[in-house]
C-alpha cells in the first residue's frame, strides 16, 4: 500500500471522527498519539507512505456479543460483551477485561489501542486487544458472577488463545473474575494453556502480577524523580481508587517512605491526615477485596475526613498517582496540583488525565508519566506470566519482581531517548507515543499490507 498524498492531522482526525462516532475516549487517545507523532512521521515519511496511522486505528477485529446470564430470583438478564482486537504486529492480542457499567465500543477501542503502544513500550511480544462488558459486578453475589462469567467466555472462548489473544483483568475483573473465566474456559477447550493472565497462583499464576501495576507506577514515578535527584522519601502522595493498582501503589510508597493521604471510589474520596500505614491498608484490602464495601467506611473506621461526590485532586500533595479511570482530571484540578505545589504525576490508570489537564502539566513541565509508559508493569507482568506458563515453571517473587524494575527502567529510558526536548525537558507523552508506535510500526512495514 502506499499514497502519493496524506492528510494533515486535522483532516486525518476530522475522517477519524466521522468514522467512528460518538467515541469521544477513543478521539482524545488518537488524538494525543497524533499529535505527538506529527514531527516524527514528517521525519520518517515511510511511515506516512504506508498508511501506518490510517491502518493503526482500524482494530483488526471487532467482536461484539450477547451474554445472557440468570440472576439470584431466576430472572433473565442480558448484557453486552465485546473483544477488540487491535493490533498483532509483534504479537498475539494482549490486554485486559473490563466488567462496568460504562463499557462501551468507544472505551473498549481507546484502552485497546493505548495497549498497542503500552505493550510495544514494554519490551515483550506482545499485541494489543482490550474487552468486557457494561456488567456491573457490584452488588452482585459470587454465584451471580460466576454465572456471568461463565456466559461470557461461552463466546468469548472460541476468539482467544494462548497464541491467539490472552486477556486479563482490568476495572470489576479480579482474581475472583478471571478464576470464573478460567474455569469455563478450560472445560469448552479441554486444554490447560496460559489463555488468561492474573490467575490465581496455585493454578498458573504469577507471583507479583497482582502487585504489577501499582508496584510499576511507583517504580516508573521513582525513575522520573531520580532525574530530578528526588524519591518518594519524606512525600506526600495523592492516590485515586481503591481498588488492585491504588493497593499495591500504596504499599509500594509506604516501602519507599512516603506517606499516602487519600484513597477513592466512585462514591468519594477520603482524607487521612495521618497518612495510610501497613495496617490501615490491610484494612483497605479487606474492605474492597473481600468485604466489597465502600471507602466510605474507612472513614467512619479512622473518624477521619470523607467527601462524598469529589476526587482528591484538591488536597495539597507532592505526587499525585491516579489509579481509578479516565477522564479523572480535569483542567482545574490540573490546575490546583501544580499550584499547590505538585511536582511529579504518575498515571496508574489509563488516560486518568483530560487532554485539558495533560497540557497543564506539559505547560509546567513538571514530571508526567502517562499511563501508557507508568502503568505498564500489569501487562509486562502477564508476560512473565506466559513466559512461565509457556516453560511450565514458576518463577520467585524476587526474579519477577527484578525484571520488572528492569522493564520499568527500560520503558523510562524509551520515553528519555524519544521525549527529550532541545531544552532537556522529557515529555514523557511524546516519548511513549513514537517510542511505542516505532515497533509496531516496522513490524507492520515488514508484514506487508496487513
Ligand atoms: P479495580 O476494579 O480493582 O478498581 C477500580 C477503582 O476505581 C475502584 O476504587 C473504583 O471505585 C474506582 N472507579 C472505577 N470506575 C470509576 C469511575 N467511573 N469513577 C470513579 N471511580 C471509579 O480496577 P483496577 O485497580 O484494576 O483499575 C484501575 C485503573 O487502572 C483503570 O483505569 C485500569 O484500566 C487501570 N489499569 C489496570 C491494570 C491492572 O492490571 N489491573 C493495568 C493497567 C492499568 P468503585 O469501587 O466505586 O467502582
Ligand atoms: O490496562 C492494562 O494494561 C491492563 N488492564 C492489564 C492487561 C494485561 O493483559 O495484563
Amino acid at each position: 500500500m502506499s499514497r502519493t498524498s496524506y492528510p494533515d492531522t486535522n483532516a486525518f482526525m476530522a475522517e477519524l471522527k466521522a468514522k467512528n462516532p460518538s467515541e469521544p475516549e477513543f478521539h482524545q487517545a488518537v488524538h494525543e498519539v497524533v499529535m505527538s507523532l506529527d514531527h516524527f512521521l514528517n521525519e520518517n515519511p515511510k511511515y506516512r507512505y504506508a498508511g501506518i496511522l490510517e491502518r493503526i486505528v482500524e482494530p483488526e477485529r471487532m467482536i461484539i456479543f450477547r451474554v445472557p446470564w440468570i440472576n439470584d430470583k431466576g430472572e433473565m438478564r442480558v448484557n453486552r460483551g465485546f473483544r477488540i482486537e487491535m493490533n498483532s504486529a509483534i504479537g498475539p492480542y494482549k490486554g485486559g477485561l473490563r466488567f462496568h457499567p460504562t463499557v462501551n465500543l468507544g472505551i473498549l477501542k481507546f484502552l485497546a489501542f493505548e495497549q498497542v503502544f503500552k505493550n510495544s513500550l514494554t519490551t515483550l511480544p506482545m499485541g494489543g486487544g482490550k474487552g468486557g462488558s457494561d456488567f456491573d459486578p457490584k452488588g452482585k453475589s459470587d454465584n451471580e458472577v460466576m454465572r456471568f462469567c461463565q456466559s461470557y467466555m461461552t463466546e468469548l472462548y472460541r476468539h482467544i488463545g494462548p497464541n491467539t489473544d490472552i486477556p486479563a483483568g482490568d476495572i470489576g475483573v479480579g482474581g475472583r473474575e478471571i478464576g470464573y473465566l478460567y474455569g469455563q474456559y478450560k472445560r469448552i477447550a479441554n486444554e490447560f494453556t496460559g489463555v488468561l493472565t492474573g490467575k490465581g497462583l496455585i493454578y498458573g499464576g504469577s507471583l507479583i502480577r497482582p502487585e504489577a501495576t501499582g508496584y510499576g507506577n511507583v517504580y516508573f514515578a521513582q525513575e522520573m524523580l531520580k532525574t530530578k535527584g528526588e524519591s518518594f522519601k519524606g512525600k506526600t502522595v495523592l492516590v485515586s481508587g481503591s481498588g488492585n493498582v491504588a493497593q499495591y501503589t500504596v504499599e509500594k510508597v509506604i516501602e519507599l517512605g512516603g506517606k499516602v493521604v487519600t484513597l477513592s471510589d466512585s462514591s468519594g474520596y477520603i482524607y487521612d491526615q495521618e497518612g495510610i500505614d501497613a495496617e490501615k491498608l490491610k484494612y483497605v484490602m479487606y474492605l474492597k477485596n473481600t468485604k466489597r464495601g465502600r471507602i466510605k467506611e474507612y472513614a467512619d473506621k479512622y473518624g477521619i475526613k470523607y467527601v462524598e461526590n469529589e476526587r482528591p485532586w484538591l488536597e495539597k500533595g507532592d505526587i499525585a498517582l491516579p489509579s481509578a479511570t479516565q477522564n479523572e482530571i480535569n483542567e482545574i484540578e490540573a490546575i490546583t496540583l501544580v499550584s499547590n505545589g505538585c511536582i511529579c504525576v504518575s498515571e496508574g490508570a489509563n488516560m486518568p488525565s483530560t487532554h485539558e489537564a495533560v497540557q497543564i502539566f506539559l505547560d509546567k513541565a513538571i514530571l508526567f508519566g502517562p499511563g501508557k509508559a507508568a502503568n505498564a508493569g500489569g501487562v509486562a507482568v502477564s508476560g512473565l506470566e506466559m513466559t512461565q506458563n509457556s516453560m511450565r515453571l514458576s518463577w520467585t517473587r524476587q526474579e519477577v519482581d527484578n525484571r520488572l524494575q528492569n522493564i520499568m527502567k527500560s520503558i523510562h529510558e524509551t520515553c528519555t531517548k524519544y521525549g527529550k526536548k532541545e531544552s532537556g525537558f522529557v515529555n514523557y507523552v511524546d516519548g511513549a507515543n513514537i517510542g511505542g508506535f516505532v515497533k509496531v510500526a516496522d513490524a507492520m512495514l515488514a508484514q506487508g499490507a496487513v
